[in-house]
């Protein structure tokens, strides 16, 4: 039987949001404090994903300044209805939804509309639009009456004026009220209402719920089944944890699937975020089956019954990317705004202007990233950076978040020496962890990761041998170290004065 590997999107990809239009898929995730914001992704197959942009990518659409790397963009939900794509998301400030909004386009590519605030409370807004072409908003907010920690409400969506219309519905407080339930998604099948969430939180515990009704807006009743989907009873030898937040797409052949998110730990961390994973989904007349052969979610999966799977195919974003050539693809991110003031390509490669903005700062730091999306990995670049003090310093960044991440600089001594150093930063202390002299001119840096730690090395480009500064343990760039919901990001930056050139990055699995 053919299969396919998952997860099908490697790396820091949470809170998946999937649907189709014809032969077409469409999926979304969250984007966090990273900016342009909302990757959106297509596939004819649901295995092979390319990014086609991103649904927020004009400056002052979104407000993130200030923001933890965790907080921000928050689970969209992809909708497609009467030509009209829609996304809905949330933007959380403190780990709480601050502001909901939608947005709309004719072409998922873009250009999507401007942010159209509604007045929702809560965070993991979603869209239904039901056969007598009413749109219903549902999300998750704290219980209001005690029902639950959390409960999943919904209000009319009125399309033409895109605002919440009508009454508050609170439509259920979940099955196992451990823990919120959220991330709702409502399909109708065989005229019966199925309310799909996740509860137990997004670390070991999640789960998939579900309740339905006869009516859309209830009440509705909890499947006894629930969970239907969880790796929390699993050992620390399963591969896969963390499992939930899953979005349904029917497929013209038949099918359904269902994206979820889930992560890889090694040794019960792990280090590249939330990632998506393909999941076959059978109906039954209880309801949705995940996984009907094996009841969780595997690293290999039988192909969904699709025309036109050409194995072998990769689509990862690895390789060396050389600036003299290539501007920054859509693989790589800012933090919380743009900086095409900072980073600009040029024929001899990418310059970035160094800025007094440090990485440790929740502004906009002269800083580009991509993401890790294995965790055997390296990563190199040469550039060249002409320091004159000890506080001007560019490079090659492992980022968790502004107070978690590893920085291998070229800087100067205070002689004015150039030299690479490698610093850590943890818990609001930076701590040199060791350096190395290097001639002045063009230097590469390097990182090699594995399931032990981080490597970091440095040479200069023509003459010499890599110089070993150090090997950061695995578990200090992890999300159970760091705390938050992304994965490690490698980045390009540049702080204090003085402007960085940069040849080439080259990322490679292995
Ligand atoms: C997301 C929610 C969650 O909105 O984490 O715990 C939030 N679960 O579903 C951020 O990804």
């Amino acid at each position: 039987m053919p299969t396919f590997r998952n997860p099908v999107l490697p790396g820091c990809h949470p809170d998946p949001s999937v649907c189709r239009v014809g032969a077409d898929y469409y999926l979304v995730t969250s984007s966090f404090a990273y900016y342009p914001g909302l990757p959106l992704f297509h596939s004819r197959d649901l295995v092979r994903w390319r990014q086609l942009g991103h649904v927020l990518n004009r400056p002052g659409q979104l407000p993130l300044h200030g923001l933890d790397v965790s907080d921000g963009v928050w689970a969209p939900t992809v909708r497609h209805h009467d030509g009209t794509f829609y996304v809905v998301s949330t933007v959380a400030v403190n780990r709480q939804g601050s502001r909901t909004f939608v947005v709309t386009a004719d072409d998922p590519a873009g250009p999507w509309s401007d942010p159209v605030p509604l007045e929702a409370e809560g965070i993991d807004p979603s869209l239904f639009f039901d056969d007598d072409g009413r749109c219903w908003f549902t999300a998750c907010r704290d219980a209001l009456d005690g029902g639950g920690p959390g409960e999943l409400w919904m209000r009319e969506l009125d399309l033409d004026r895109l605002q919440l219309v009508g009454p508050t519905h609170v439509l259920w407080h979940g099955a196992v009220r451990g823990a919120w339930v959220e991330a709702p998604h409502l399909y109708k099948r065989d005229g019966v209402y199925h309310l799909i969430a996740a509860e137990g939180g997004t670390e070991r515990n999640h789960s998939v719920t579900a309740a339905r009704s006869r009516d859309v807006t209830g009440p509705y009743v909890t499947d006894p089944r629930s969970p239907l989907l969880t790796h929390r009873h699993r050992g620390s030898g399963e591969p896969i944890h963390n499992v939930g937040h899953v979005d349904l797409v029917d497929t013209p052949e038949g099918e359904t699937w269902a994206v979820a998110l889930g992560v890889r730990p090694v040794e019960g961390t792990h280090t590249l975020g939330r990632e998506v994973f393909l999941v076959p989904v059978e109906w039954t007349a209880q309801g949705p089956v995940f996984a009907p052969e094996t009841g969780g979610v595997r690293l290999t999966e039988r192909l969904p019954l699709v025309p036109g799977h050409a194995p072998g195919d990769e689509p990862l974003a690895a390789g060396r990317v050389d600036f003299a050539r290539q501007a920054p693809g859509l693989e790589w991110s800012s933090l919380r705004g743009p900086v095409t003031h900072l980073v600009r390509p040029t024929p001899d490669g990418l310059a970035i202007q160094a800025t007094p903005e440090p990485l440790t700062s929740t502004g906009v730091p002269a800083f580009i990233a991509r993401r890790q999306q294995h965790v055997r990995f390296h990563a190199r670049t040469r550039l060249s950076f002409p320091a004159t003090h000890p506080g001007q310093e560019a490079g090659l960044a492992v980022f968790q978040n502004q107070d978690q991440h590893a920085t291998l600089a070229l800087t100067v001594d205070e002689t004015g020496t150039p030299q690479a150093v490698l610093t850590v930063r943890e818990a609001g202390q930076s701590t040199r962890l060791a350096a190395t002299p290097l001639p002045p001119g063009e230097a590469l840096l390097a990182v090699e990761g594995d399931e032990a730690g981080y490597t970091f090395r440095a040479r200069h480009s023509d003459t010499g041998d890599w110089t070993d500064l150090a090997t950061v343990e695995r578990p200090f760039f992890s999300t159970e170290r760091a705390g938050g919901f992304v994965g490690v990001h490698l980045g390009l930056y540049a702080t204090g004065a003085g402007r960085a050139l940069v040849r080439w990055f080259d990322y490679q699995p292995g």
